[in-house]
C-alpha cells in the first residue's frame, strides 16, 4: 500500500550536538529530506512551529510477558508497546532469556520471538541474557550476532539467572571477541540472602525491608568485582539500571584505568526516594525493583552525572504488576514481584525534571533516550538520528503541554504508576514510526506496525 508523504514544517529539529530550525519530509518510512523551506506538492503539510522533534525514544530496557515471582508481568509486548509509543518510544530492547538446565540461547530467542512477533506497537528488538556458560553457548554467540542480537545480559544475583565470576570472565571476554558487550545486574547476591535471613528472623517481613536488604555498598560491592573481572578479561561492559553514588564512583574509577564501562539509570532512581517503602498499608510493594529506589544524595549524584555525559543512557527497567500481584508478597516482602512500569513517561519526565530543572539540555535528552541506545545498540543512524536516510521515527514533542501522571489515565495494564501525581511539563504530541503517524492527540492511531530490528555492532 502506498504510504502518505508528510512534511514536517517549522519544527526544532533535536540531535545529540544541535537544535535547528528545520522542516523534515517523510517518504514512505524514511526520512527524505531535513533542511529550510523544504516543498513536497503530494505530501500532508503539518505545521509543527514550536515543537521540538527528537528521534524515536529507544528504551533499551524492558521486561514484558517475563515471569517474576510465580507471576508475569501485567503488561505482555501488546499493551507495553502500545504505552511505550504513546510516550514517544518507538523502539524496545527487551531481555530475552536462556533457561537454566541445559537449554540454549536459540531457544530462549525463539521463545521471545514468539512472544513479541504480531503484537508490537513499536519496532523491538532483544538483548540475550546468559545464565548457564558452556561449549554451546559458546558457539551460539555467533549465532546470536547472525539473528540481530548483538548486546547480552548477565546477573549477579537471582539464582536462576546469575553466573558466578569464572563464568562472568569467560563470558565477558569471548563476547569482547565478537564485538559484542554485556549489560550486567550488579547486585552481591550472597550477601542479600544473609540480610534477608536476618530479616525473616526478625520477623520483619514489610517492603520496607527491602532497600534494607538490598543496601547501595552491595551493588557497588558487585559493580567494583564485574569491573575488576572485565578489565583482566580486557571487556568493555555495561552496568545497567544504576542507582548510588558508591557504584557511580566504581564506575569512574575504573574508566580513570582506561576500562570502557557504559552506564545506565532510570527515572526512578532519579525522581523517587527510598521513603517510599514505608508507605502505609503496603504501599511501599508498588515500588520493589531490584536493586532499590536510593536516597536523595544518590538522585543528585546521578543527575549530576547526566549532566556530565557519564552516564549514556537512561531506560526504564519496565516491569509491572498489578497491586494484586504485588500482593503476593503481603506477608512476605521477598515475594513480592520486582518492578514497575515507566516506558511511557520516560521522555516526558526526563524533560519535566531535567530539561525544564536545567540539568540537562535537550541535546542531552536526545542523546540519553534515543542517539546512544541507537549508537550502543548497533542501529544508528537508522535509528537515534533525524537524518536523510533514516527510519522516520519521530517524536512530535510540545515543550508546553501539561498533565498529571496517573494510574486512572496510563496506557499499562496495571492499576498502580511509582509516579502518580508527578506533573509534567511537555508532552507527546505526534508520534511517527517509519513514515507511519501513529499516534496523534494522545490516542494510537495505527497500532501493531512494530517489527523486529536485526542489530549490527556497536559503534560507541
Ligand atoms: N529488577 C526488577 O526489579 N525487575 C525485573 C528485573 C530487575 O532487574
Ligand atoms: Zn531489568
Amino acid at each position: 500500500m502506498k504510504m502518505m508523504k508528510y512534511l514536517l514544517k517549522n519544527g526544532t529539529v533535536i540531535s545529540g550536538t544541535e537544535r535547528k530550525k528545520a522542516d523534515i519530509l517523510i517518504q514512505d518510512e524514511k526520512i527524505a529530506e531535513v533542511g529550510e523551506n523544504l516543498k513536497a506538492e503530494d505530501a500532508r503539510v503539518l505545521d509543527v512551529t514550536g515543537k521540538l522533534l527528537f528521534p524515536g525514544f529507544i528504551d533499551g530496557h524492558t521486561h514484558f510477558d517475563l515471569e517474576v515471582a510465580g507471576t508475569v508481568t501485567a503488561d505482555d509486548f501488546e499493551t507495553g508497546t502500545k504505552a511505550a509509543i504513546l510516550g514517544g518510544t518507538t523502539m524496545v530492547i527487551d531481555y530475552a532469556s536462556q533457561d537454566k538446565g541445559g537449554h540454549t540461547l536459540g531457544e530462549g530467542l525463539e521463545k521471545w520471538h514468539k512472544k513479541a512477533d504480531g503484537k508490537c506497537s513499536c519496532d523491538y528488538s532483544f538483548h540475550m541474557s546468559i545464565v548457564e556458560w558452556n561449549e554451546k553457548t559458546e558457539e551460539e554467540i555467533q549465532d546470536m550476532i547472525r539473528q540481530g542480537i548483538t548486546s547480552f545480559k548477565l546477573y549477579m544475583t537471582y539464582p536462576a539467572m546469575m553466573v558466578d565470576d569464572k563464568d562472568m570472565y569467560k563470558i565477558l571476554k569471548k563476547l569482547e571477541e565478537c564485538g559484542c558487550f554485556a549489560g550486567v545486574h550488579c547486585e552481591n547476591a550472597g550477601v542479600i540472602d544473609a540480610l534477608i535471613d536476618q530479616a525473616k528472623k526478625e520477623g520483619r517481613t514489610g517492603p520496607e525491608n527491602h532497600p534494607l536488604v538490598r543496601p547501595d555498598t552491595l551493588e557497588a560491592e558487585a559493580v567494583h568485582r564485574l569491573l575488576v573481572i572485565a578489565r583482566e578479561a580486557g571487556a568493555a561492559v555495561m552496568v545497567v539500571h544504576l542507582t548510588n553514588r558508591k557504584a557511580y564512583e566504581e564506575i569512574l574509577r575504573a574508566r580513570a584505568q582506561g576500562q570502557t564501562v557504559y552506564a545506565e539509570t532510570c527515572p526512578q532512581y532519579l525522581l523517587l526516594e527510598d521513603s517510599v517503602y514505608s508507605k502505609p498499608d503496603f504501599g511501599g510493594a508498588v515500588y520493589v525493583c531490584a536493586p532499590p529506589i536510593r536516597k536523595k544524595e544518590d538522585q543528585d549524584c546521578l543527575w549530576e552525572a547526566l549532566g556530565k555525559g557519564e552516564i549514556q543512557t537512561v531506560a526504564t527497567d519496565q516491569c509491572s504488576f498489578t497491586l494484586e500481584q504485588k500482593a503476593l508478597g503481603k506477608d512476605d516482602f521477598t515475594k513480592i514481584p520486582g518492578g514497575l512500569p515507566g516506558v511511557q513517561t520516560r521522555g516526558t519526565l526526563l524533560y519535566t525534571y531535567g530539561v525544564r530543572a536545567g540539568k540537562i539540555t535537550e541535546e542531552q535528552m536526545c542523546r540519553l533516550l534515543s542517539e546512544n541506545a541507537a549508537k550502543l545498540y548497533g542501529v544508528y543512524p537508522r535509528k537515534g538520528a533525524l537524518l536523510p536516510g533514516s527510519d522516520a521515527d519521530i517524536v512530535v514533542f510540545d515543550p508546553e503541554k501539561e498533565s498529571v501522571i496517573s494510574a486512572k489515565t496510563h496506557a499499562y495494564n496495571t492499576d498502580n504508576n511509582p509516579f502518580e501525581g508527578f506533573a509534567l511539563h511537555g508532552g507527546i504530541d505526534k508520534v511517527f514510526l517509519r513514515g507511519n503517524l501513529a499516534v496523534e492527540d494522545g490516542e494510537l492511531k495505527k497500532d501493531k506496525l512494530g517489527i523486529y530490528i536485526s542489530r549490527g555492532k556497536k559503534q560507541l
